[in-house]
């Protein structure tokens, strides 16, 4: 119901997403009634700003949702799978950030741009799931072409920040940079090679087939968020030492004839895009030009000449926002609006 002022918990307020969310709860002007901040015990004491005060981080516990309406989740997979059945249980709406819900059938996997319809399903399990950070960005380009052209197969390659793996690999690429610039010898800590002036082809746990997990959820999330288990999806994730913001590079095949002219149009009209594709003047998506705000930037847009009906084009988008915040409280918007 709109108007109807909502008690939000955020549980990983401490962390890289977890701050996120609250200032994005500050920017889009949330219908705060109430704010609770969780992290774990090591963050007890410290204190966060939200809305020109300071609220204490408590520890996150069992019995941490009563009387809380919508718990944003951003504290790890194990976290997640444990507290969001207590927060449902007492009623607490929880949109969860991990993998640890994304593909069970009962919890709905939402970008709201695309599919905001299944949001009525949270009543299933009281659990909303906020998708993986690539895929995000990848569907809000993906379902007006879908829509209109029938989607036969994608091909993505992902050019990933280190931000997403959280605070700890963010001072590790400075610190390595850092290092390496004065002559001096780096560790590696958070990944299991540098990442600085490097590329790792590995994002996420290796799975038996070869694939890593990350590359894996980008195949099921799409299916599941488009709705369709017909489109064929292969995708290869490669970490960049780049802090903020994901690149893609994504060929699409698609049923019916397409073009690249027609794809900036459409793209042009689509809610939470932004076409940057003028390449005389040097203009394309940067992860630079997408950090700090909210559009998916999409360009690169070329027709591919080697199948029937394809195209490629180039997406970036902030991962921490777009990625993660954003889109989990635009989720926690069409509930609070529609639903509570
Ligand atoms: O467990 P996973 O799934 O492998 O996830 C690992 C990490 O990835 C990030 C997130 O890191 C997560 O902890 N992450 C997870 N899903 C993500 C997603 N979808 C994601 N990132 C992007 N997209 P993070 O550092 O950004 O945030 C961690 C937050 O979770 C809180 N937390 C962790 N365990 C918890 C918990 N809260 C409650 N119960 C638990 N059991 C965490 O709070 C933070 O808010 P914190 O108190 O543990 O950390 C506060 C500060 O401490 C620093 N720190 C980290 N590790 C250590 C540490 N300090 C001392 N010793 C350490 N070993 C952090 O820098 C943080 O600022
Ligand atoms: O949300 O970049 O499934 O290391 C887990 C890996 C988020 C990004 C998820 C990374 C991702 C994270």
């Amino acid at each position: 119901m709109p108007g109807k002022k909502i008690n939000v918990a955020v549980a990983g307020a401490t962390g890289a997403v977890g701050n996120q969310m609250i200032s994005c709860l500050e920017e889009a002007d949330f219908p705060v009634q109430s704010i609770k901040l969780l992290a774990s015990a090591r963050s007890v004491g410290r204190k966060l700003r939200f809305k020109g005060d300071l609220f204490a981080v408590e520890e996150l516990k069992e019995n941490s949702f009563k009387g809380m309406d919508i718990a944003l989740f951003s504290a790890g997979g194990g976290t997640s799978e444990r507290y969001a059945p207590h927060a449902a249980n007492d009623g607490c709406v929880v949109v969860d950030n991990s993998s640890a819900w994304r593909m069970d059938p009962d919890v709905p996997l939402v970008v709201p741009e695309v599919n905001p319809h299944a949001i009525a399903q949270y009543t299933k399990k009281g659990i909303i799931a906020n998708p993986n950070c690539s895929t995000i960005q990848l569907v809000v380009a993906l379902n007006p072409i879908h829509k209109k052209y029938g989607i036969q197969r994608v091909v993505v390659s992902t050019y990933q920040a280190v931000s997403g793996t959280g605070k700890k690999a963010i001072d590790e690429l400075f610190d390595q940079t850092r290092a390496l610039i004065n002559f001096l010898n780096c560790e590696n800590k958070v990944y299991p090679h540098r990442i600085a002036f490097n590329c790792l082809p590995h994002i996420d746990t290796f799975m038996p087939n070869g694939y890593t997990k990350e590359e894996i959820k980008m195949v099921n999330e799409t299916r599941k968020i488009l709705e369709d288990d017909t489109i064929g999806v292969t995708a290869t994730t490669v970490r960049v030492p780049v802090f903020h913001s994901h690149s893609e590079s994504v060929n699409v095949e698609t049923k019916d004839p397409i073009s690249a002219q027609e794809v900036r149009s459409l793209l042009e009209n689509t809610p939470g895009i932004k076409v940057v594709d003028d390449p005389e003047n040097n203009l394309y998506p940067l992860a630079t030009e997408a950090a700090g705000q909210d559009l998916t930037l999409v360009g690169r847009i070329r027709d591919d000449d080697s199948i029937a009906n394809g195209i490629n084009m180039w997406i970036v988008a902030d991962n921490i926002r777009k990625g993660a915040a954003t889109n989990a409280v635009q989720i926690a918007r069409v509930l609070a609006d529609n639903y509570l």
